[in-house]
């Protein structure tokens, strides 16, 4: 199993967190992204849309880190990290919504402002990842896990973007059910870190 990566990609570490959490062997394939590699046709016939992470697995070829972590849920996780009775699945699979739209143009964008220099309007990235912050520390107050009552892919898709907030200014102090969430994240068993997560 192959994995297109960047280090500092929190879509790409979320692979790596999952596979680590799994306990199963990714080999790392580095991406020269500040080089353009993934820019590249020969990259864009992995994936048309030239982003990473992309997993290459037994001739399968596999684009979005969200697809990713639920066909390696679904491949090595039996029912534990994403289970398939429908209202659980739907419960857990709501959240990966969340890290693709709400996290994504929240926190992720304020980070790709400041750490990267992309050109968004930062302000508003701030303003969505507090919105999002408010809902979740609301959501974490009286529950330990973001879906069903114990870790699933919900909570190794939110957590990159949401523990590296600060990276993008967006400060989690006022957040204490969150950041008691990301202690608990960090806690599992076979959690690997990166850089920035402190
Ligand atoms: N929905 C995708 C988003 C992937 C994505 O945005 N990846 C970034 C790196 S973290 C990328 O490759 N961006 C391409 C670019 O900025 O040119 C996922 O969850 O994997």
């Amino acid at each position: 199993m192959k994995l297109h990566d960047l280090e500092l990609s929190g879509n790409c570490y979320k692979v790596r967190l999952f596979c680590a959490l799994l306990g199963i062997p990714v080999d790392i394939a580095p991406v020269d992204f500040m080089g353009g590699e993934h820019k590249t046709e020969q990259f864009g016939r992995l994936n048309p849309f030239h982003e990473i992470p992309v997993l290459e697995d037994a001739g399968l070829v596999l684009r979005d880190s969200q697809a990713i972590l639920v066909y390696l849920a679904r491949k090595h996780g039996g029912e534990a990290w994403l289970p398939t009775a429908p209202a659980e699945m739907a419960e857990v699979m709501q959240w990966l919504s969340t890290a693709a739209n709400d996290v994504a143009r929240g926190p992720n964008d304020a980070r790709l402002h400041d750490k990267f220099s992309f050109d968004i309007d930062v302000a508003r990235a701030r303003d969505k990842a507090h919105r999002l912050l408010r809902i979740l520390d609301t959501h974490l107050a009286g529950r330990a896990w973001l879906a069903l009552d114990r870790p699933t892919i919900a909570d190794v898709a939110c957590f990159p973007y949401v523990a590296l907030a600060p990276e993008g200014g967006v400060p989690l102090a006022d957040y204490p059910a969150v950041r008691g969430w990301i202690e608990r994240v960090k806690a599992l068993p076979g959690f690997i870190s990166m850089p920035g997560l402190g």
